[in-house]
């Protein structure tokens, strides 16, 4: 990583387009004080030195503020850029905020929301193209809650390269939701919010071992409101940790900056766990099937080799070292030795308090964590080779089956493959079946994949030549896998470059959030962004929005695994599935899971059953959607399920 900050000096900027020249525009705001030469043109008139104010005397103004840019003709645009005051003040930075196009003044779109950083670095908010003659920033908090104004030094719109109207049928790309940090790592949380952290500085990383602080946002997907908190509880600096969701949800962050920490997030409070016997940073971690969490590798930080398994026992609110879980099998063969031999592990808890382990070697493992552990080979991984930063994705559970995608033989400074395979797995210790499948059409590595309610899977961001911190390479089109029929089609890109340190989540309204890159301070690679995914099955032909079935009400939302849930819908339904929460951090999510489930039904009253076993139906929650005949899936309904 450290050597990697040279490479980020000559790092470009893709969605940098040109700044349209500000000439002739005229603007409008709500308020602006008088008398003191801060009226509304001081936005745009490429003086950094002079700024736009919201009235302050004799009385203040209420928020929200509108500032609104009339550019005098159609430009094809996809960002803007902030300038908050550069004068030392603060007051009236933009906390909150909406950004909205129209062509008319009078129609308006809003292409992004969120909450900027209270300080006075520029602010730039990509978002996909559109043509517009009209932006406003609407400001509806101030970012420090210091007092009802909004300033600004400078605002400037972006010109796109060009503008396609983008085809619903290969989905739909929504607003830019601007963060106070770089969301390095995110989780789902059983409230339906997103929790997103960086490190112990908002957009960078350097210098945080020991500092025992996290800064973390929460986004809300039902109000568009985004929360800052610095957490500071658990003494925790939570970069590049390993990170699983525990058997009630509960964000399990391991490790990373500050090496042998545990926090644990119940929703409301952080709290500080035991440490774990060994140090690690860049480890992977999954939930077992009896609720314990196994961690593994991890020599990033803490010191280099030997991070053999141990686990924790909610039981004991205690660590236990594996003797018999060693590393050695599963390191790749990265050219920095075991410092990235051991990161990133693909993990998944599986039958009797197993764990499979898919990748990134090309070798693959059966770890056993009952008693002082032990180790098996589950043979290669086809003629894979070392896959780091690349994906593994247990898309359905039941029939054990687990797409693996893209990495590469190395950490970093080489070609990434676009090599996929489907892993079977069955009893625990036997043999993994392997399949080569179509590759992806774009070799990639730092990417996401994130499975869907209808069993495909979209994988997402990432690099073809990967290098942290870099967007040089970076691949902006998804790939979306189709398990019926193995192979890959490419849908609509995104507009913003999602690489080393991104993250991409399911959602329970079955949308797809995709978020985050970069942490390096000054760098022109940090991302502290989001946008939200729409796939397909959210149209319909014509491309207006597909009605989506609704399930009124189920009988149970706490349930052992084996149990059955009736499942009350308002129209016809042919499948439902399970999609276990997920949580992300350097292309690792060891949580998502699906299962398929086939009900039995009674007019809109449909049954199903959760597999009986706890290795499959993971303990933990899960979101259950219903499908339709034509594949609309319903918003989800949370389950927690116990083992
Ligand atoms: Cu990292």
């Amino acid at each position: 990583m450290w050597q990697a900050l040279a490479a980020l000096l000559v790092a470009t900027v893709p969605f940098a387009a040109s700044q349209i020249d500000r000439t002739g525009w005229t603007v409008t705001v709500d308020s602006f004080q008088t008398g003191t030469n801060n009226e509304a043109a001081k936005a745009i008139d490429g003086n950094t030195g002079t700024i736009w104010h919201t009235q302050w005397m004799p009385t203040t103004v209420a928020l929200p503020h509108t500032i609104t840019l009339d550019m005098k003709k159609s430009y094809n645009v996809n960002g803007l850029t902030y300038l908050p005051r550069q004068d030392g003040n603060s007051n009236g930075n933009i906390g909150q905020h909406l950004i909205q196009i129209s062509l008319d003044g009078t129609t308006w779109t809003t292409t992004a929301s969120g909450s900027y950083l209270d300080d006075s670095s520029l602010k730039r908010t990509p978002f996909t193209p559109v043509p517009a003659r009209y932006v406003r920033m609407i400001a509806q908090t101030e970012a420090g809650g210091r007092g009802p104004w909004t300033s600004a030094a400078e605002i400037n719109v972006l010109a796109a390269a060009s503008y396609t109207k983008p085809p619903t049928n290969l989905g739909i790309w929504g607003a830019t939701i601007d963060f106070p940090i770089v969301p390095a790592a995110a989780a789902l949380l059983t409230n339906g919010k997103v929790l997103l952290w960086s490190s112990h500085k908002p957009l960078d990383f350097a210098g945080g071992s020991g500092a025992g602080k996290t800064e973390t946002a929460i986004y809300d997907p039902a109000t568009g409101t985004v929360s800052r908190r610095t957490v500071t509880e658990t003494q925790h600096n939570m970069f590049c940790p390993g990170l699983s969701l525990d058997a009630s949800g509960r964000p399990f962050v391991t490790g990373g900056d500050d090496a042998a920490k545990l926090s644990i997030y119940d929703g409301t409070n952080w709290i500080a766990g035991p440490n774990m016997r060994l140090q690690r940073g860049y480890q992977s971690s999954t939930t077992l099937s009896d609720g314990r969490i196994f961690v593994i590798g991890g020599s990033w930080s803490g010191g280099e080799g030997n991070k053999n398994g141990e686990v924790w026992s909610p039981a004991s609110n205690s660590w236990s070292l594996l003797p018999g879980c060693p590393v050695a099998p599963m390191l790749t063969a990265d050219k920095r030795g075991v410092y990235r031999s051991d990161n990133h592990g693909w993990l998944f808890g599986w039958k009797s308090g197993s764990v499979f382990q898919a990748g990134p070697s090309k070798a693959m493992n059966w770890y056993t964590t009952v008693g002082t552990g032990g180790q098996k080979t589950a043979g290669l991984r086809g003629t894979d080779p070392d896959a780091m930063n690349g994906n593994a994705i247990m898309y359905d559970a039941v029939n054990g089956k687990i797409l693996t995608v893209g990495g590469a033989p190395n950490y970093e400074d080489n070609q990434a493959t676009g090599n996929a395979r489907i892993v079977t797995i069955g009893t625990p210790g036997q043999t993994a079946s392997v399949a080569a499948i179509g590759n992806l059409a774009r070799a990639r590595a730092f990417h996401n994949s994130v499975v869907m309610p209808d069993g495909k899977v979209l994988v997402l961001g990432g690099e073809s030549y990967p290098i942290p911190f870099s967007d040089n390479t970076a691949i902006l089109t998804p790939e979306l896998f189709n398990p019926a029929t193995s192979s890959f089609t490419s849908v609509n890109p995104e507009s913003i470059p999602r690489t080393y340190h991104s993250f991409a989540l399911l959602l329970p309204d079955a949308t797809i959030i995709s978020g985050g890159g970069g942490l390096c301070g000054g760098c022109a690679t940090n991302h502290p962004n989001a946008q939200i995914y729409s796939p397909a099955y959210l149209f319909k032909a014509d491309g207006t929005k597909a009605s989506r079935p609704v399930i009124n009400s189920v009988s149970a939302t706490n349930v052992a695994v084996g149990a059955t849930i009736t499942v009350s819908m308002n129209t016809a339904v042919t499948r439902f599935s399970l999609v276990r929460y997920g949580s992300a951090t350097h292309s690792v999510n060891t949580d998502q899971r699906r299962i398929p489930l086939t009900p039995t039904a009674s007019r809109l009253s449909y049954t199903v059953t959760v597999p009986s076993d706890p290795g499959v139906a993971l303990p933990g929650p899960w979101m259950l959607f219903a499908l339709d005949s034509a594949g609309v899936p319903s918003v989800a309904k949370t389950i927690i399920i116990r083992a």
